[in-house]
């Protein structure tokens, strides 16, 4: 089994700067010597350069820094593509959640039926149309699904990259409006705060095991760390409270390794500026050792 870390400092997908930083947070808490045990042979491609230009506002389309944005995710998705080539793991690091729409483009050119567990706060299904703030990281779900503006939903010339009813969704506490209409319309299943508080989180990930399983044939973990409680994930652009702890992200982790369901990955919106002594993005490289199957005994 081989695994292939990539980094993609990005930050232009909502306003708050340092989550660019996420890559080396991430790279110092140790996630190279952390993973290396449980993979025969372990690399780390380094950052795809983001550069750090002044923020442009498309004016036809409200969209902050639409071309850059879709520009970068680009170059993210042709790695990853190759990196799927190589017959190894993919490995993404964030970076704000807007790089989800290169890692899925990138993965989605390998799977007729990608499932996708988008593990997050938010939604993540906004279209410069529902958007409340014109963020880009507020939207890489709707793109992957076909909807929002082409250069977003067309990387490497295709769409949609996934089904509706191939996503779960998980640690959901703050929808917008037109991402609730949209769930709706679409029939996404969704596990919000509620549904982890009443069934648990054990019940939830059988479900989400089973709703994926037969109807898949890879599944990409999205995991936007203010998912998290923030009291165990304070680096954070947008902490919502009452979010998903520390044990049962454990727990979910372990029983996605069981699963043996996982094909891809990426960790996004660790902000080490926003961070308590690096404990968020640390807590990141614990997840990831829970998924790629660590065990105690
Ligand atoms: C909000 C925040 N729904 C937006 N989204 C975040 O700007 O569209 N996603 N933070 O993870
Ligand atoms: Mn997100
Ligand atoms: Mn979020
Ligand atoms: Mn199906």
């Amino acid at each position: 089994k081989k695994l292939t870390i990539i980094g993609m400092p990005m930050d232009l997908g909502q306003m708050r700067r340092g989550v660019d930083m996420g890559p080396s947070a991430i790279r110092y808490a140790g996630v190279f010597e952390r993973l290396s045990t449980l993979f025969s042979s372990i690399e780390d491609w380094g950052d795809i350069s983001v550069g750090r230009p002044e923020t442009i506002i498309d004016e036809q389309s409200n969209l902050r820094n639409l071309h850059l944005i879709a520009e970068k995710n680009q170059r993210l998705a042709e790695m990853v593509d190759k990196i799927i080539q190589s017959k190894s793991f993919p490995l993404v690091l964030g970076g704000d959640h807007s790089i989800a729409i290169g890692t899925l483009a990138g993965v989605s050119k390998h799977y007729k039926n990608l499932g996708v567990i988008w593990y997050d706060a938010h939604g993540d299904l906004n279209t410069a149309e529902t958007s409340p703030s014109g963020n880009i990281h507020g939207m890489p779900l709707a793109a992957s699904l076909g909807y929002g503006h082409e250069l977003l939903t067309n990387l490497l010339g295709t769409s949609p990259k996934i089904k509706p009813e191939h996503v779960v969704i998980i640690g959901a506490r703050s929808l917008d409006e037109g991402e609730r209409k949209l769930i709706k319309e679409l029939g996404i299943k969704v596990f919000t705060m509620h549904e982890i508080d009443r069934l648990g989180m054990t019940k939830v990930m059988e479900e989400t095991i089973e709703y994926l399983k037969d109807h898949t044939d890879g599944v990409h973990l999205s995991l936007d760390l203010d998912g998290l409680d923030p009291n165990d994930a304070p680096g954070v652009g947008t902490p919502v409270p009452g979010g998903i702890s520390y044990r049962e992200s454990h727990l979910a982790m372990e029983m996605l390794a069981e699963s043996g369901l996982i094909t891809s990955a990426e960790f996004v919106e660790v902000n080490p500026i926003l961070d308590e002594r690096n404990k968020t993005a640390s807590l990141a490289v614990a997840l990831m050792g829970s998924l790629f199957g660590e065990k105690l005994l």
